[in-house]
């Protein structure tokens, strides 16, 4: 269907004045064209109709018990707070999400589902809701908006857990402070709900937006995803947590332990990170050890900024590149975290199809990649990078003479600003995304393929163009062996860099899921075998995934377990997530290995 069409039928994204999850009046009309082109780009029916009884059960709970828990639930937290999954599966769009399964199903959508959502509107709703749990021995999984997507979006990785989705109630900025140049935000404040709060309060403040900016703030911190400003490393600038444990119990971290006067919170709460004692805030971060009800961030004084592009014509040539990249991230004279990108993403991020460049649906070949990067502004290359640098006038020219000085040894290779470039470019989003505005821009290489979902391989190397190489070629040959085209991105923090390897499949075609999984496995495999880890990823692979730390005869996983243990010892908080499953649910063929299809045990 042209996208005109499908426009004038499809149904308004809600602003964020009338729901959390959604969109700023200022992105109305671009997220207006963004869900057109993607739902032109779609085949599949809205919905299916589900197969057996519904919903589905937890592990180990008969539907005469868990009809007995809902209606305690109910009790507790009133009927307009709970809801049963037992409707047809929608996965709607990024705006427009589920919370009952993983939009971006890489296995059967029917496999990762929840039986319920549960709404908390509290700390203390949250505390009732897991003493539930703990006395039905029900599983929860908690999210904050469900916008995890590439990672296993809203879906639980046990079937049938009851999901707590703290977002929809507890979704306030709870406080802004310009002195200390931080906030307290609540799990249902998105980066475009924090960017508004920020401009209302008239302060020169910054907020660290990631690519696409519907995202929790506090769900990707406690993920340790990434943006890209000079605060691009989100877990790095988060300041206090408010966590609720497995037990029901509260504990506040960092300055947050020792109780302001009167009652209020601590003055230093946001200022310092640490508290008296062993550092414990890590250890809620990509876990399942508690649920994070407040988090502090810290803001960035605004400045000045300037992005730019540069572009290299050979493929070959990304090795002296990062070499030269290295020496100045660690100097900081690239300011931010900038991307490495491959040319064939300038085509994707256009929002055509793939079928616009090319009929098969074979990897794209090179030669066509050439002939169509040719017409486009960024000429006939094989990588763009986008950096900015930041500060007064004088400095970032300083820091641009060098940045232009040293990537001028590479052949061929063209500095551009973004003046220079068509407004329609996509500069003008990363200048964006770079400087604190959260954008919708990076969902349009989703059209590549109709039914477009998308995988992240992200594994971690240091910035060096030896490793860089080792882990692209791995990335090169399984993507071409499984027949995808390969998008990868290079994001440099310093001495490190996430390799961000985007596989975009269609949701409907059932041989594709089928290999995008057994290419993520491969990859993950051959990957560790060389010595490199994922630093995060989606639910399915989160066991093969954490058992390639396994440095000491799983040293780690045996702590993790042992924590696990001692604050969930009934295995009701996200078991199995980031690999690490309680006692109670260990070694039962939950966890999901290469050669397993299932999300369920057998
Ligand atoms: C991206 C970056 C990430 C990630 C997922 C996607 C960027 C895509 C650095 O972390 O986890 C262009």
């Amino acid at each position: 269907m042209a996208t005109a069409d499908v426009l004038s039928e499809l149904p308004i994204t809600p602003l964020i004045t009338e729901k959390h999850s959604g969109i700023p009046e200022r992105y109305a009309e671009q997220c207006k064209q963004s869900k057109a082109r993607l739902y032109s780009n779609k085949t599949l029916p809205p919905s299916v109709p589900r197969d057996g009884e519904l919903p589905v059960l937890p592990p180990d709970v008969d539907r005469d018990t868990f009809n007995k828990a809902v209606a305690e639930l109910t009790e507790l937290l009133g009927a307009e707070n709970i809801e049963l999954n037992d409707k047809p599966l929608v996965d709607g769009w990024y705006m427009e999400h589920p919370n009952t399964h993983d939009a971006f199903h890489i296995v059967q959508q029917s496999e990762l589902v929840s039986s319920a959502t549960v709404y908390p509107g509290s700390t203390e709703d949250v505390q009732k809701i897991v003493r539930w749990a703990n006395k039905y021995l029900i599983p929860v999984f908690p999210i904050s908006m469900g916008r995890n997507l590439g990672y296993g979006g809203a879906a639980p990785r046990v079937r049938g857990s009851v999901i707590i989705d703290l977002g929809r109630r507890m979704n306030k900025v709870l406080k802004i402070d310009g002195n200390s140049a931080s906030c307290i935000v609540e799990p249902g404040v998105s980066y475009f709900k924090l960017y508004e709060e920020v401009q209302k309060t008239g302060l020169p403040l910054w907020i660290d937006p990631p690519d696409v900016g519907g995202g929790s703030v506090l769900g990707n911190c406690i993920d340790r995803g990434v943006g890209y400003t000079p605060y691009g490393d989100h877990f790095a600038n988060h300041c206090g947590m408010e966590v609720v444990l497995p037990s029901g119990e509260v504990l506040r971290t960092g300055m947050g332990a020792l109780p302001g006067k009167n009652g209020a919170d601590n003055p230093s709460w946001q200022a310092f990170q640490h508290a008296y004692g062993p550092s414990v805030d890590g250890i809620f971060s990509q876990s399942n050890f508690g649920i994070v009800t407040k988090m502090g961030m810290w803001l960035m004084p605004e400045t000045g900024h300037q992005s730019y592009m540069i572009t290299f014509p050979r493929d070959e040539d990304f090795e002296q590149i990062i070499e030269i990249i290295r020496p100045l991230a660690l100097n900081r004279i690239l300011g931010n975290i900038p991307q490495l990108r491959n040319v064939i993403q300038e085509l994707a991020v256009t929002g055509k199809p793939k079928s616009f460049f090319y009929p098969g649906n074979d990897p794209m070949p090179r030669e066509v990649i050439r002939s169509h990067a040719k017409n486009m502004p960024c000429g006939d290359v094989a990588w763009c990078f986008y950096g900015t640098v930041y500060g007064p006038e004088e400095t970032r020219n300083m820091q641009l003479d060098i940045i232009r000085r040293e990537f001028a040894k590479v052949p061929g290779s063209k500095f551009m600003l973004p003046d220079e470039l068509p407004a329609d470019h996509y500069i003008h989003s990363r200048v964006r995304v770079c400087s604190g505005t959260p954008e919708l821009r990076e969902l349009d290489w989703l059209n590549w393929k109709p039914n477009g979902a998308h995988l992240f391989f992200a594994p971690i190397t240091p910035t060096k163009g030896a490793d860089a190489r080792v882990v692209h070629e791995i990335v090169t040959r399984l993507h071409k062996k499984w027949g995808f085209d390969s998008f990868p991105t290079w994001c440099v923090a310093g001495r490190e860099m996430h390799y961000i390897a985007n596989i975009v499949y269609d949701r409907a075609d059932d041989d594709e899921k089928r290999r995008a999984i057994a290419l993520m496995r491969e990859m993950v495999k051959e990957a560790a075998d060389e010595g490199y880890g994922e630093y995060r990823t989606h639910l399915i692979f989160m066991d093969q995934v954490a058992r390639t730390y396994g440095w000491g005869d799983q040293a780690l996983m045996r702590f993790n377990e042992t924590i696990k243990d001692a604050l969930d010892p009934n295995g009701i908080l996200a078991p199995g997530r980031a690999g690490i499953w309680p006692k109670r649910f260990r070694g039962k063929g939950y966890e999901l290995l290469p050669g397993d299809e299932k999300s369920t045990p057998p």
